[in-house]
């Protein structure tokens, strides 16, 4: 692989990992803040980024680059509401997907399609990743502004984090 690209790819392994750390502080947030539901969805949440981190690790070591962990921040540890976590959440989410559009021009390049056919299922992924986050805040805003609408909508957000942990495991 071309350094640009091994160099590009390291960049997206501290993204992933960053994401997964900012996903464990919010769900530590909302384990004490009473939402149980919305803990357990973003404890599955960030296990998944750091699986799509090691994704990423695994594919540059065995393509002969070297996978590389970097400095990262600390995360923010309080938030206001559950309707803020998820605004957040989404802001983040649309980030990563600009990060890994770069990404994908990097490889383009470089006329290296090998990546580039590799980062297709990051694409599919953040699709997915971003609807499901304004879905979730979109409920938060419909019925979510009562104790009844925020309860409801923990109870669901540990049903969808039920469903997302039997996918991945
Ligand atoms: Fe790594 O999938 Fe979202 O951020």
């Amino acid at each position: 692989m071309k350094k640009a690209v091994v160099d590009a790819l390291n960049k997206q392994i501290a993204i992933e990992e960053d994401s997964s750390r900012i996903y464990l502080a919010m769900a530590s947030w909302c384990e004490t803040a009473g939402f149980p539901g919305a803990a357990k969805y973003l404890y599955v949440h960030s296990d998944e980024e750091r699986i799509h981190q090691l994704k990423l690790m695994a594919y540059v070591n065995t393509m002969d680059g070297h996978a590389l962990l970097s400095k990262l921040d600390q995360p923010v540890a309080a938030y206001k509401t559950l309707k803020q976590v998820f605004e957040i959440v989404l802001k983040h989410e649309k980030f990563v997907t600009a990060s890994i559009n770069k990404l994908l021009e990097v490889c383009m390049k470089e006329k290296d399609y090998t990546t580039t056919n590799f980062l297709q299922w990051y694409v599919t992924e953040q699709v997915e990743e971003e609807a499901s986050a304004k879905e979730i805040l979109d409920k938060i805003k419909l019925a979510g502004e009562t104790q009844g609408g925020l309860f409801l909508i923990d109870k669901e957000l540990a049903g969808m984090a039920t469903a997302a942990g039997a996918a991945t495991a």
